[in-house]
């Protein structure tokens, strides 16, 4: 099911990158702005299905650094915020690297659920790093849930910036040969002084 699964949405991914990416692989780099789409929203991926995205990869302004992070299109199953969210296969990876102005602090937030198509295993587990320092490590127990019935849980935990630029990165642990892996969406990184919901945290 493994083989199958990724063949069948790497083709997909093929299929993406023919009609709409071919200009991307030479230009510049963007130049790096503020934290932005922790939703997952764009690139639109096609509903309903699981597209992979590989090391080199971008979706959005992410960049997946390890491994195989599925991108899941409207319809797949629930999403926390918007329409899409991300499945961090296996053992992968997702950054983002964002301006923030030394000395602040910054709130993370993010809605944590799994992909419950099986328990391979099922508890999803992964951590958080913030310019490759472990802040949060977090596990999801898939069981009972449903693509209708995700589960989101909200974690937060704060950092405070020591340079003009940040390296937020999702990493998932769950096992080598685990095609179902931890889901996270919502992801929203704010100066803790503008971000008064997060302010208990
Ligand atoms: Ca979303
Ligand atoms: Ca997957």
């Amino acid at each position: 099911m493994f083989s199958l699964r990724i063949a069948t949405a790497a083709t997909a991914a093929i299929t993406l990158l023919t009609g709409f990416g071919a200009g991307s692989a030479t230009a510049a780099p963007p130049p790096v702005s503020r934290f932005h789409d922790g939703s997952f929203e764009y690139p639109r991926a096609p509903a309903n299905l699981f597209t992979p995205y590989f090391p080199g990869q971008d979706i959005g302004p992410w960049s997946v650094t390890l491994g195989a992070v599925d991108l899941i299109g409207a319809g797949t199953w629930q999403a926390a915020e918007g329409d899409q969210s991300i499945d961090l296969n296996g053992v992968s990876a997702v950054s983002q690297t964002f301006t923030t102005t030394p000395g602040t602090t910054y709130t993370v937030t993010y809605s944590l659920a799994g992909n419950p198509t099986n328990a391979d295993p099922a508890v999803k587990t992964g951590k958080v790093l913030v310019d490759g320092q472990d802040f949060q490590s977090f596990s999801f127990d898939v069981t009972g849930k449903t693509y209708a019935a995700m589960g989101y849980v909200n974690r937060r935990f704060t950092f405070v910036a020591n340079a003009a630029t940040t390296t937020v990165a999702f990493v998932s642990t769950t096992g080598p040969t685990a095609a179902n892996g931890p889901v996270i969406d919502n992801v929203c990184i704010e100066p803790r002084s503008s971000c008064p919901s997060c302010a208990a945290g």
